[in-house]
């Protein structure tokens, strides 16, 4: 076991906050963070810093690198994920660090990838540099959990995002979008649809509440998430504002089965006609559905839509947390009632946090593996 030091532990909690930079903008790379860190006996700081880039490339240590430029040689470079080995669409960050004279190479979490996985480390190694891994491996792990998960099970993590009423409620039949929770909560659902790829919701939800699930928040309106619905029987209306904004934030409906009948081929060629894309995917089995989210690089799914819609992921498994909103709002009569309330959380997700957001209370469960 490595003994840490302070210094250790910061640079890397500082390498982590960069990686969460660009979460939700990689496409099916990791966003990785990497700080350079040098000292010339007047104590260590920074030289270099970096996250991957927007779209997934260049990769964090070439940037951190470049960066630093001369100053990287005799360095210690802080990385949240293992150097990669490979050379993919750009070469291996491996050859990068050694190229630059790098004389220590700490990481938190080893890359799964069956490119990499432990030759990057080995790689670094041959070349005489010192490498340490596993420093803030928890917290490394949860900040790449998506690309974790993508990479180990083939799916994204999943996260359930349910709003829930003081009376158990998460909204009324005919009554559209009820404002359960306050703007405080809404503000923090749009940022974290800021950092993830893909937002899913049942058809009822998007007719009943025609929304946008986009990121509206000053300064992350670029950072919508690709938009998906669950819709058998391609039901989605033309007129809505997912379908009318499909140009500009992709969205993906999902049917059971190719069209057939003549109303279908012309409900599918509307929808297609306005940016929407269409994939065939059998529901009853959602891995199969996840399994091709991920094939596409989709990593981190959130889902926001509807009872039913929570159901169905929570029966089949395919939640890993919980994001519990629950308002002081009443809804009473011909109220939907929620899956989940706080006295009513499924078997096997853990308590991890709770946060106040104006009146409501945000609660966090993670499922516990018994791994
Ligand atoms: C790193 N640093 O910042 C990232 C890494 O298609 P490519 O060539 O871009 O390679 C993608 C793989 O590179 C990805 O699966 C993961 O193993 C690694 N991502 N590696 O050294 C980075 N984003
Ligand atoms: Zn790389």
């Amino acid at each position: 076991m490595t003994e840490w030091t302070r210094d250790d532990e910061r640079f890397m909690g500082e390498a982590l906050a960069l990686g969460h930079l660009h979460l939700g903008q990689t496409a099916s790379n990791p966003s990785v963070g990497c700080v350079i860190v040098r000292d010339d006996g007047d104590g260590p700081r920074i030289v270099g810093r970096a996250v991957t880039a927007v779209g997934g490339r260049p990769h964090a240590e070439t940037q951190a690198l470049a960066d630093a430029g001369e100053l990287a040689r005799g360095a210690t470079a802080y990385v949240t994920l293992e150097p990669c080995a490979h050379h993919g669409k750009t070469p291996p960050c491996a050859e990068a660090l050694i190229a630059a004279g790098v004389a220590r190479v700490v990481v938190s979490v080893t890359d799964p990838d069956e490119r990499v996985s432990g030759r990057g480390i080995e790689m670094l190694r041959e070349a005489g540099i010192t490498v340490e891994t596993g420093l803030l491996e928890r917290e490394g792990e949860r900040a790449l959990e998506g690309y974790l998960m993508n990479r180990r099970e083939g799916r994204p993590f999943v996260t359930l995002k349910l709003a829930v009423s003081a009376d158990g409620m998460i909204g009324a039949t005919g009554k559209g979008q009820l404002a359960i929770t306050g703007p405080e909560s809404r503000a923090e659902v749009h940022r974290l649809r800021s950092e993830i790829d893909a937002i899913l919701i049942g058809i009822g939800t998007a007719i009943a509440d025609d929304p946008e699930l986009t990121t509206r928040l000053p300064g992350l309106e670029h950072r919508s998430p690709i938009r998906i619905v669950l819709d058998r029987k391609l039901e989605l209306p033309v007129t809505s504002k997912l379908v009318q904004s499909a140009r500009k934030v992709p969205v993906i409906v999902v049917i059971d089965e190719e069209a057939t009948t003549f109303s279908e081929k012309a409900r599918r060629d509307a929808l297609e006609a306005e940016g929407v894309e269409i994939l065939v995917c059998q529901q009853d089995d959602l891995s199969d559905l996840l399994g091709a989210l991920a094939t596409r690089g989709i990593s981190s799914l959130l889902v926001e839509g509807g009872a039913k819609t929570a159901q169905l992921f929570l029966n089949a498994g395919l939640v890993d947390r919980i994001l519990l909103f629950t308002s002081t709002v009443t809804v009473g009569e011909g109220g939907v009632a929620s899956p989940i309330d706080r006295k009513l959380v499924p078997v096997g997700f853990v308590h991890r946090a709770s946060h106040s957001f104006g009146n409501d209370i945000l609660d966090e469960y993670e499922y516990e593996r018994s791994s």
